[in-house]
């Protein structure tokens, strides 16, 4: 890594490489530049929009986000070389297109702001080698937590756990700090949010953005270019500018965030958002900046307007879990991205792309999911992932499935979430133990089950809820691997106890439902 440039190179202009989730007048490559030493590209490119099969959504939000923020980098007197997907002679990758521009306009000079992903950065960095270019990557300050400050902290430690990472975040940022402890005298009020909604509760909407013209050229790009790929391209309603994307925040801080702890991990039919902020696609393309967005969380608790259980939780996502994921993946890559500590190699079922299934609660999910490019936690975790886990998919396959399908997916957040907090493939780097619950968990946490043709309450046989036999399938097979963790010790003793009777009937249910999917 380099160091940042000092402003400007005396003659040496630049090539300024803003990618489409650098969408940010903050980042390091545009603060480390100057309007009159630089050219700014920009570049939609087949590569970024096909490397997984990317949600109709998720693409025209990049794209849209990213032509606004070209106008908006414009309007503040920086020459920008934007390149369109239909634009003739566009390469279609990153370096062809920086060799074109770096021809153009006579430049030797590349700065880019460190990518968020592995193949992005590698490829980057291979290029240049090969082509003697000089490149500089700076690093990304819109985290609070520098690659090397999280290397750091994970050396010599026996296990990475969150809750550690969490607490010196806290630290550093001064966030709910009162002195040198924890506002409340605890650190996590988790234990305070698993409420179950209910169909009474007065829930908002999401803010919703109507497209401009600019938008709308994005859409009918995409209904070109992209007819084939998942998931419903209109109503498209997703903030694409960074005052948009403040309007959202102020949105959620308002209406929603006072109950965003209690009803966390809640799950309603036909409610996809809650009382979830909806923020990460902004968060992750840079219309929103993190630890902005925690300060005025606090401040929502500090005027006595939200409770600390939804505050401490909201900002735990952010500079506890959000950072924590990225830390791990740039300590663990490339070979994270290899896991598959339980071999698991089934292919991922078609339903995940169709959300047609009669099982009520992944039906709901995976149906929202391709409305919206959006699932809120529990719903990725809990449900789609839970359901993939149990059933031994293949890691990789699940991971390219959240990659394509939401629009806040890139893969230094998503590959660890999926990875290893949804299918355990890391063998437990990341999480303590498998997410792993039957059909009683859902029940319990969501309305799902009223409306589905299995029964949650029925362990074997035909309307059986499959959670519920391949959750005590999940741990037989697996006994090996798992058998000895503590944390699934209980579990595994009451697997003990079931008689041979009924550990053939878990197996035999299990093999009839599997066999199903292929
Ligand atoms: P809220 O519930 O309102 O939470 C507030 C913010 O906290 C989010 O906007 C997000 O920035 C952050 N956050 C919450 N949980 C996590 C987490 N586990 N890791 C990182 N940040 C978190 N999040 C992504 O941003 N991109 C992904 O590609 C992604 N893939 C996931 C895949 C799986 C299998 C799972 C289980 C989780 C994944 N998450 C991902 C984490 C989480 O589900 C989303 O951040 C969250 O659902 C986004 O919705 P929201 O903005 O309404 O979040
Ligand atoms: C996700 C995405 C898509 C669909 N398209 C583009 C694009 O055409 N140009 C671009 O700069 N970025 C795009 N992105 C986001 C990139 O995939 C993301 O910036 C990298 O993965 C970061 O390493
Ligand atoms: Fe899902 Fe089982 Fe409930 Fe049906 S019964 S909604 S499959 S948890």
């Amino acid at each position: 890594m380099m160091p940042p440039l000092p402003s400007g190179h005396g003659d040496d202009r630049q090539l300024v490489v803003v990618l489409g989730d650098q969408l940010s007048l903050e980042i390091a490559a545009l603060k480390a530049s100057r309007p009159e030493n630089a050219v700014v590209l920009m570049a939609e490119v087949a590569d970024e929009t096909r490397y997984v099969w990317h949600h109709k959504k998720k693409i025209a939000f990049v794209l849209s986000a990213m032509r606004h923020f070209a106008r908006q980098l414009r309007m503040q007197g920086w020459q920008v070389d934007y390149i369109e997907l239909d634009d003739d002679g566009n390469t279609g990758t990153f370096t062809g297109e920086i060799e074109r521009a770096l021809k153009r306009h006579g430049l030797e000079q590349v700065v880019v702001t460190h990518p968020g992903e592995w193949r992005v950065l590698a490829a980057l960095k291979d290029w240049a080698h090969r082509s003697s270019v000089q490149l500089e990557v700076l690093e990304d300050t819109r985290f609070v937590c520098s690659t090397p400050s999280f290397a750091q902290w994970a050396k010599d430690r026996k296990q990475l756990r969150m809750e550690y990472f969490y607490r010196h975040m806290r630290e550093q940022t001064g966030l709910l700090m009162n002195g040198a402890g924890p506002e409340g005298e605890r650190w996590n009020f988790d234990h305070d949010n698993r409420k179950p909604a209910d169909a009474a509760l007065d829930l908002p909407d999401v803010p919703r953005f109507t497209p401009d013209s600019m938008t709308e050229a994005v859409l009918a790009l995409v209904e070109r270019r992209f007819g084939d790929h998942p998931g419903q391209l209109r109503p498209f309603w997703f903030a694409v500018t960074a005052v948009d994307a403040q309007a959202a925040l102020q949105h959620f801080l308002q209406v929603a965030l006072p109950y965003f702890g209690d009803y966390q991990d809640a799950m309603l039919s036909g409610q996809k958002f809650l009382y979830h902020s909806v923020l990460s696609p902004y968060l992750n393309c840079g219309l929103l900046d993190p630890l902005a967005i925690c300060r005025a969380a606090e401040a929502e608790y500090r005027a006595g307007r939200a409770p600390l259980n939804a505050v401490e939780g909201f900002i735990r996502q952010i500079i506890g879990w959000r950072e924590y994921v990225r830390g791990l993946y740039w300590l663990r890559m490339p070979e994270y991205a290899q896991s598959n500590a339980l071999a698991a190699h089934r292919p991922l079922p078609a339903f995940y792309w169709t959300g047609k299934t009669d099982m009520a609660c992944m039906a709901a999910c995976i149906g929202q999911t391709l409305e919206e490019a959006y699932a809120h936690h529990i719903q990725r975790l809990m449900v789609t992932g839970n359901f993939a886990l149990l059933a031994g998919i293949d890691p990789h396959a699940v991971h390219e499935w959240y990659l394509a399908v939401y629009a806040d997916a890139y893969e230094w957040v998503e590959m660890p979430n999926s990875l290893g907090m949804s299918q355990f493939a890391d063998g437990g780097l990341l999480a303590s133990k498998p997410y792993v619950a039957s059909g009683n968990y859902i029940n319990r946490m969501s309305d799902y089950c009223g409306g589905c043709r299995f029964d949650a309450k029925q362990k074997t046989g035909e309307r059986a809820c499959p959670f519920n036999y391949l959750y005590w399938d999940f741990l037989a097979r697996n006994a090996a691997m798992l058998g000895r963790n503590p944390r699934l010790a209980q579990a595994y003793s009451t697997l003990a106890r079931f008689d041979a009777g009924h550990r053939d009937a878990i197996a035999t249910s299990a093999a009839r439902f599997l066999g199903t999917l292929q």
